[in-house]
């Protein structure tokens, strides 16, 4: 099938009202190709979002001029695909008008072969103001309650609704040709998909599965014969010329930490009587099957993934997109984050309502790498509307994404929306027109797209939810059944200690906010205009009053820091703890909560947010101590009680024990050795002890509890820390410092010299030792300017004890280049 790659043809691009073509680049978006052609400043440098509002009220318009050789033309159908168009368009070819869209998220398909000639054809597709469409259409839909959008009504469009502004990104309403764009000719039928169903009989540990496939041709035809190829690793696991393939000795497919991720490559080749090619279409399969188990339990109703039939705890990360200009994006864009996501032993992202539908390289990479993917449909916090037309739309935009991502390895729910029954709960118990809209969409539409392209991956209405309208959305009937949506601390400033009040069943939303690092607010503020609380920061804040949260959470913890970078390194150090605090919480009630997402993995520029990695790429202390957490074996503290000042602002705490679990995900059973010692903060030791303890799958142990109270009423809790550790096999696989006070109150050692070597063991590889005299809490270490990537980072130094870790370069770099670049400091450097 002769196909031309319309991308690859010179595209312009101007503004309707100006004269000038200027160069253009597709997929891509106006913004990119203004900023491209130097017609605007970089619209993530400083204040420069707030100048850059106008174009979203203009109309642009994009053509090309291409050639088509006479065999393409000889074929009796020529159709132009279009993947996606961001999104009010108008398209022409050749002056003749082909057809008008407005929802990004649909791919279209139009035959146009009479309206093509040999020789020079022009392709015009005029995009329409989107602003202009919202305060045009459905006028009659008033929203009952704007949440992001700062001008409103965004969701009257069927558009990457962040584009809109949120509370983590700026506004940036782009235009443009976002997805792929060619045309396509042949003179027979067109295989257009096969759908595959897996059937899984045995177990795991002796899997038999077989496929049966369902091919779908653009149109009818008798006597279509298929050949079909199975591989993996390139080797035939099975050929057949009948649509169902039994598979011998399969390789299940395992979500990150719980097995390996063997895909297989499905090969389908559809012919028609004549022996004529009507298509060849390739899939990657993962063997495996995914189930969301609900089944009454003694707590409620469980919320669980069962892989392979194996309860897995979830732990990931919330997914939003990459830039806030997506079209453009590379896989190396995406591997740059997900990669990061398994390194903290994440097995699952949480693709959010209010982004995109994510391209293939996305799904591609988290097959590859085991991630799971809760789906969200692009539905996030405000109520929409429910016209026929916009029931419609959204039909064919859930038929066109679930056809193309049904088939990855990584999907495990699809879910409606994000938070429109949390965020709207009154007015949809109380207005039926809003109401129906809803469950038209999320009770109507979505189940119905799915039962007829998807009927195997469990799908969940809406996120926060507890199964039913029966139940309301408290913490209560959280602690019995769905997932929820914890942002008591945050967005209520509540104590973080206020996470363990609660044993929820799944807890897919909790977040504290950090600024971004130094290196990261040099790229969008000029020097001398990065103060925390100036214009430029404050723009790079987009949760009202965010900074000042920051500081105040900061406050609760930590002394008043010397420096704005001490405060940023502070408030990344107070996001990882909030976060260890949630997920160990989480973690620790395994089996009754089976699973913790924290709100976000990444973001769309340079901001202060909830995120873990840096718009730069940099991994904030979270993501370095998530990896820690998150870990397959964790020793993990709970203390219960607190520090309350009375009257007077005296300090009172009831923190006296500290009950120690071992946590336990890994498939195979080990043996383990727990062990704990209380230091002074001079480093003599007053309590020490171990226990030989067995880890299984899927346990939460308690193993230890410490009493401490005669030991900190003799040693004072300002004066002592606890470290705790588990061994596997003499590994030390878990380990973490535990305060029976607020770290602002402990007098930490100063080391008078820290000592560390660097031994290169590759020209691309180092291995960095570093020793302190005295005990050291979230040392950190950088080497600014050296991009690199380091087995841990944010640790715990204990006296005289050499910590190693192990540095990789993405170029080959020299000892001298790193002794000189080598920087570290620790939390007692942070304030004078
Ligand atoms: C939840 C998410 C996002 C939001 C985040 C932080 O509401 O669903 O919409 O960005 O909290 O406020």
């Amino acid at each position: 099938m002769p196909i031309l790659d319309l991308a690859k043809t010179r595209w312009q691009f101007r503004d309707t009202t100006a004269k000038a073509w200027l160069p253009a680049t597709v997929p891509g978006c106006v913004h990119t190709d203004l900023l491209r052609a130097r017609q605007i400043p970089d619209p993530f440098f400083g204040t420069n979002e707030l100048d850059l509002q106008w174009i979203e009220e203009r109309d642009w318009e994009y053509r090309a001029s291409f050639k088509i050789t006479a065999a393409l033309l000889a074929e009796s159908e020529i159709d132009l695909v279009a993947e996606g168009l961001d999104t009010v368009a108008t398209v022409y070819l050749n002056g003749k008008r082909v057809a008008a869209t407005d929802n990004m998220f649909i791919g279209h398909r139009w035959a146009v072969k009479k309206l093509l000639h040999a020789g020079a054809n022009e392709l015009l597709i005029v995009f329409s103001s989107a602003l202009r469409y919202i305060r045009e259409n459905r006028t009659d839909f008033i929203v009952p309650c704007e949440f992001n959008d700062p001008v409103g009504s965004c969701v009257r469009i069927r558009k990457q609704q962040c584009q809109f502004g949120w509370d983590w990104g700026p506004r940036f309403v782009t235009a443009g040709i976002w997805r792929a764009l060619r045309l396509e000719a042949r003179s027979v039928n067109r295989l257009a998909a096969v759908r595959v169903t897996q059937t899984h009989t045995g177990s795991p540990a002796r899997p038999a599965v077989s496929l049966t496939l369902a091919p779908e041709l653009a149109r009818a035809e008798q006597s279509v014969t298929y050949w079909v190829t199975l591989t993996l690793n390139g080797h035939v696991v099975a050929e057949s010329d009948d649509l169902s393939v039994e598979i011998p000795s399969p390789q299940l497919w395992w979500p990150a930490g719980q097995g390996a991720q063997p895909l297989y490559d499905l090969t389908v080749t559809a012919r028609d009587s004549a022996g004529r090619e009507l298509g060849t279409i390739t899939q990657r399969l993962g063997l495996r099957t995914i189930v969301l188990d609900r089944h009454a339990d003694q707590w409620g109703e469980s919320f669980q993934f069962l892989i392979n039939g194996r309860a897995v705890f979830i732990k990931g990360a919330n997914w939003i997109p990459v830039n806030s200009f997506v079209a453009d994006l590379t896989r190396a864009d995406y591997a740059r984050d997900l990669r990061a996501a398994v390194l903290a032993n994440m097995n699952c992202m949480r693709l959010w309502g209010g982004g995109i539908y994510e391209s293939e390289d996305f799904y591609d990479l988290c097959d590859e790498l085991g991630l799971l993917v809760w789906h969200d449909f692009m539905f996030a916090c405000t109520l929409y509307p429910g016209d026929a037309a916009f029931l419609a739309s959204v039909r064919a935009e859930a038929d066109y994404q679930v056809k193309r991502i049904r088939h990855h390895a990584c999907l495990a729910l699809w879910c409606g929306n994000n938070e429109l029954f949390q965020l709207n709960e009154k007015v949809l118990r109380e207005n039926p027109a809003y109401r129906r809209a809803y469950d038209d969409v999320f009770h109507g539409v979505l189940p119905a797209a799915l039962a007829e392209h998807d009927n195997v991956t469990p799908y969940w209405p809406t996120s926060q939810w507890r199964g039913d309208w029966s139940h309301d959305n408290t913490h209560e009937t959280g602690e019995k059944r769905g997932d929820t949506h914890y942002w008591d601390v945050w967005h209520a400033r509540q104590p973080v200690k206020s996470y363990e009040k609660w044993a929820l069943r799944f807890c897919s939303e909790f977040g504290m906010q950090s600024y971004a690092s130094p290196e990261t607010q040099a790229t969008f503020a000029a020097p001398g205009d990065d103060n925390v609380f100036g214009p430029t920061m404050e723009n790079h804040q987009k949760n009202r009053g965010g900074n000042q949260v920051i500081l105040d959470y900061v406050s609760r913890r930590y002394r008043f820091p010397k420096s704005q970078d001490d405060l940023i390194y502070l408030s990344q150090l107070n996001q990882a703890y909030c976060m260890s605090t949630g997920v160990e919480h989480y973690r620790r009630l395994m089996p009754r909560c089976m699973g913790a997402i924290y709100w976000q993995l990444n973001d769309c520029w340079p901001v202060a947010s909830w995120s873990s990695i840096e718009f730069t790429g940099r991994w904030k202390a979270l993501h370095h101590i998530a990896r820690r957490f998150n870990a397959p074996a964790l020793v993990s503290a709970h203390v219960p009680g607190d520090e309350t000042p009375i009257i007077g602002n005296y300090r009172r705490s009831t923190a006296n024990e500290v009950r120690l679990y071992t946590v336990y995900d890994a498939p195979v059973s080990a043996k383990g050795l727990l062990r704990w010692d209380l230091f002074t903060l001079d480093g003599d030791i007053v309590l020490t002890g171990q226990k030989n303890v067995t880890l299984r799958h899927g346990e939460s142990t308690r193993q230890k509890t410490l009493d401490l109270a005669k030991l900190l009423a003799t040693h004072n809790r300002d004066r002592v820390y606890l470290r705790m550790a588990l061994d596997i096999d003499g590994v030390t696989v878990s380990e973490e410092t535990v305060f029976l006070a607020a770290p602002r109150f402990l007098n930490l050692p100063r080391p008078k010299k820290t000592a560390a070597t660097i031994k290169l063991l590759t020209p691309t590889k180092a291995l960095i030792a570093f020793t302190s005299p005295v005990f050291q809490h979230r040392f950190v270490f950088d080497l600014p300017g050296v991009a690199h990537l380091t087995s841990d980072n944010y640790f715990e130094l204990y006296p005289r004890e050499k910590k190693e870790v192990v540095v990789e370069f993405t170029k080959p770099v020299t000892k001298a280049q790193l002794t000189a670049a080598l920087r570290f400091h620790s939390l007692v450097d942070t304030y004078a």
